[in-house]
């Protein structure tokens, strides 16, 4: 899958404000996403979900959850299948999603790295972004 090292300086460059930037983004431009978040409280307009701690909170475990992909790049399938069942069974939540909300990640990380995020670097994070979204829709049926 392209450089893996490319994928690991990424997630090395990346801090605890990735995952909630990332998640308040999908809820700002994408606001049918918020559907999903009905006892999150206030996410009527950019600020409140920029400010709101549940928002961060969730967006943290979201990008945090990646840890394990980075990890394990050949095994990215089977380590999302569990989270794929409760994303499709239990939380009901449209496989649509992922890519937008990898695509925030995607913009939220060009932004932390500046000249540094490369179009080849570009291209791996993405290519393994995209795998991620693969296996998180994999289980649904
Ligand atoms: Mg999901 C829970 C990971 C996208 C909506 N998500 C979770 C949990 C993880 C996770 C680890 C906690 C699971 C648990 O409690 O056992 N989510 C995850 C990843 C990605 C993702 C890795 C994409 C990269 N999630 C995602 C998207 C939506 C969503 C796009 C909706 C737009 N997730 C969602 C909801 C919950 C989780 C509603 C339950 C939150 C809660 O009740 O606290």
């Amino acid at each position: 899958m392209g450089d893996w090292s490319d994928v690991t300086a990424v997630w090395g460059k990346l801090d605890a404000d990735t995952g909630p930037q990332a998640l308040a983004r999908v809820l700002i431009v994408y606001p049918w996403t918020q559907r999903y978040f009905g006892t999150f409280g206030d996410l009527s307009n950019a600020a409140s979900i920029l400010g709101n701690a549940k928002v961060a909170a969730h967006g943290s475990t979201v990008v945090g959850a990646l840890a394990k992909g980075v990890a394990n790049p050949d095994a990215v399938k089977a380590t999302y299948a569990e989270l794929s069942k409760l994303h499709c069974n239990k939380l009901h939540v449209d496989p649509d999603n992922f890519r937008l909300l990898a695509d925030c990640l995607t913009i939220v990380v060009a932004l932390k790295l500046g000249a540094a995020f490369t179009p080849k670097v570009q291209a791996t994070w993405q290519k393994f972004l995209s795998a991620v979204v693969i296996a998180l829709g994999s289980q649904y049926v």
